[in-house]
């Protein structure tokens, strides 16, 4: 009888090899210019900004690993093996703030080329800063003198020619996460990779270029703490998109679809939602100064939690309601609002 063997697969859904010895060059193909020594420095939400020459990070204890490279754009490579620094060596000697929740890596590069993730993922994860791949010196194409590697993510986590580590409180999207709409995740076993994933990057980029959401099917969106201020979304299918954190003062959201979509934390000031349907969304903790609800419909929206924790939605005398539409709201949401309002 054979024995059945349980090793996890080793290969995200979607996911294909690349032929041996392949590795594809995906994004920039060089760092701007750059004068000896290379330096890598850490800054933002630290009480020791340090920075370290690659000597000096040769001195300090490496890490060797092997990494499945897995590409957004479906290509994997398996058991890449790479040598450098662990992150979680390097925070040590900088002392973290408090505040700091995120880490942003940034390219010394044209654009400066950015990716970030949560601080505490990113540790998690084994995040090396690598100058080593195979057993040589890891190519100028493929990031060297230093790129970072986080293993378990795609690879546009991975940020070549690291130049700027920055500690902070609230996250900073990276630049293919911003432009070609990236998920910001990038879990491949989840397959988490465009942040609206009904649609490709071609089709999105230019969308979120023009901030023009209007007449799309973005359903199940994720555009956390995205800067999306004056979007236009009229009639744009946002059921079960999540907004949490999101920057939308001005947005125009008339007559979309916002059902169960999440808008916690988010800013709306002067926002337009009318004639949406909002049913089930959540508001709760969102700035709504000014923001426009004539016509919405309202049926199980949320703008304070139900067992009154946690911050309420920021409502103002100019925020406008259908003094009916709240009939459609719970007790409770009901009090909330029409006390926010204040009297009419
Ligand atoms: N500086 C910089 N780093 C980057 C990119 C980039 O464009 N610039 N692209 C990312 C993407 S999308 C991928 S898939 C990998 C590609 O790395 P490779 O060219 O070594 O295969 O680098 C990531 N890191
Ligand atoms: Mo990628």
């Amino acid at each position: 009888m054979m024995h059945s063997t349980s090793l996890p697969p080793r290969l995200p859904p979607g996911q294909q090899l690349v032929a041996a010895g392949k590795w594809p060059l995906v994004g920039e193909r060089v760092p701007s210019n750059w004068s000896h020594p290379w330096r890598l420095e850490i800054a933002g939400a630290v009480l020791a900004p340090a920075s370290w020459t690659l000597d000096e990070l040769r001195r300090l204890p490496a890490t060797t690993q092997e990494v499945d490279i897995h590409c957004v754009t479906r290509w994997s490579k398996l058991g890449v093996v790479f040598t450098g620094t662990l992150l979680a060596t390097l925070l040590e000697a900088c002392q973290p703030a408090q505040e700091a929740r995120f880490v942003s890596f940034v390219a010394h590069s044209p654009r400066h080329h950015s990716s970030s993730l949560p601080l505490d993922e990113a540790l998690a994860a084994g995040t090396l800063l690598a100058w080593e791949c195979e057993g040589s010196l890891l190519p100028e194409v493929h990031g060297g003198p230093l790129r970072g590697v986080v293993p378990g993510r795609y690879f546009y986590k991975s940020v070549k020619w690291l130049a700027r580590i920055e500690l902070l409180a609230s996250d900073r999207l990276g630049f293919w996460e911003t432009t070609a709409g990236y998920h910001n995740q990038a879990d491949p076993w989840r397959e988490l990779r465009y942040m609206a994933p009904a649609l490709d990057r071609r089709t999105l980029a230019p969308l979120l270029a023009s901030r023009n959401f209007s007449g799309h099917d973005l359903r199940s969106l994720d555009a956390r703490g995205c800067d999306l201020c004056g979007l236009r979304a009229a009639e744009a299918l946002l059921r079960d998109a999540d907004f949490r954190g999101a920057r939308l003062a001005g947005a125009v959201f008339a007559r979309a679809n916002l059902s169960n979509a999440h808008f916690e934390g988010a800013d709306l000031r002067h926002a337009s939602l009318t004639g949406a349907d909002a049913e089930g969304a959540n508001f709760t903790g969102a700035d709504l100064r000014d923001a426009d609800f004539t016509a919405t419909l309202l049926t199980a929206a949320t703008f304070v939690a139900e067992d009154s924790s946690g911050r309420g939605a920021l409502i103002n005398p100019q925020t406008r309601f259908d003094p009916s539409a709240l009939d459609a709201l719970t007790p409770l949401q009901q009090a909330y609002v029409r006390q926010a309002i204040g009297p009419a």
